[in-house]
């Protein structure tokens, strides 16, 4: 059985696997971003390989189902001088007019999120991802798990992103706060102010923002990570849901009281980290004139399963605004 407002599996199996991943033999596929553009779903996959170093790959879809994967990963130019590690769980958004990416980087100063524009030659099919233009990196703090809104709110561009303040034993830091930040050249970033933090002893001890938010008539539908870290034993990495309100983003409107995806098939509960399911794109099968995804409209969320496959969960726009909007027992 499902409860209404949780997302629901697209079958049994992942959607991507380390099968689909042409010529390399990697370890995983995994927390994808994801856009929906011209009748085509595009993803940038992160791809593990046997040495973990980390790469991006672009995929295609028209039905959203069956992706191409590109044979060779994401160059990404223009990087400033400092060391890079990883560069990894891309996020998505089309935001005027063109396709934007930020990226978590893993440097000799710790983590950042750096904003790219998509630079390739569309002619090949995967909308520019090929080739990433840097833009710039978010602030001089420890941060992960930014997001751009797909348009600019009170003229200004905006987004959320999760300073990192915990250290989690033999893991990276995390972090238990989501900010807001605006911007007028997505070059210089003001923070903006807290939204929402995780609840200590529950399923959403420490948060992150997943795909970027979703622009709906009953506020900015945003699908986040929650992490339960059961006193530094093994942490569940769950999925959540915020209506936040469309003028002033750090004002919730509501809240999924529990997670709305977790981790119970196999391939989400064993693999190279096990107990994870983390939604890092959606798209939505249809808008309205003015950019608002209806009630009716299916959300697609793509997400990374025990940091080894990708799969694919969904459900209506509605219902998990429904299942936001519920009041607390
Ligand atoms: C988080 C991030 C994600 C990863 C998850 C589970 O801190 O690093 O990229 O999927 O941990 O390992």
């Amino acid at each position: 059985m499902s409860i209404p407002g949780t997302l629901i599996r697209h079958g049994d199996a992942p959607l991507l696997t380390r099968h689909h991943i042409p010529g390399l033999d990697p370890s995983g596929v995994f927390n994808p971003g994801a856009v929906r553009c011209g009748g085509k779903t595009f993803l940038m996959l992160r791809v593990q390989t046997r040495g973990r170093r980390t790469l991006c790959i672009p995929a295609v879809s028209v039905d959203g189902l069956a992706f191409k994967v590109a044979s060779s990963p994401t160059h990404f130019a223009g990087l400033p001088d400092i060391q890079v590690f990883h560069n990894y769980d891309a996020r998505l958004t089309m935001l005027d007019g063109q396709l934007r990416i930020v990226t978590a980087l893993d440097t000799d100063r710790g983590c950042r999120n750096a904003i790219w524009n998509a630079a390739g030659d569309s002619t090949l099919g995967f909308a520019g991802l090929e080739r990433l233009e840097f833009l710039s990196l978010i602030g001089d703090q420890d941060t992960r798990n930014a997001v751009l809104f797909p348009e600019r709110i009170g003229g200004r561009y905006a987004m959320l992103h999760r300073p990192n303040e915990t250290a989690l034993e033999g893991g990276p830091v995390s972090g238990s706060a989501i900010s807001l930040c605006f911007s007028d050249d997505l070059l210089e970033w003001q923070d903006a102010g807290k939204v929402m933090s995780g609840n200590f002893h529950f399923w959403d001890e420490l948060i992150g923002s997943g795909p970027p938010p979703i622009k709906t008539r009953n506020g900015w539908l945003h699908l986040y990570h929650g992490v339960a870290t059961h006193f530094q034993s093994t942490n569940i990495y769950q999925t959540g849901a915020v209506l936040l309100d469309l003028n002033d983003p750090t004002k919730v409107l509501g809240r999924t009281q529990d997670n709305i995806l977790e981790p119970r098939q196999n391939w989400e509960l064993a693999g190279q980290v096990p107990n994870v399911v983390f939604p890092s794109g959606a798209t939505t099968s249809s808008t309205d004139s003015e950019g608002f995804a209806p009630d009716d409209a299916i959300l697609r969320v793509y997400y990374g399963a025990a940091d080894t496959v990708v799969g694919l969960a969904e459900n209506t726009v509605g219902a998990i605004i429904a299942a936001c909007q519920q009041e607390l027992d």
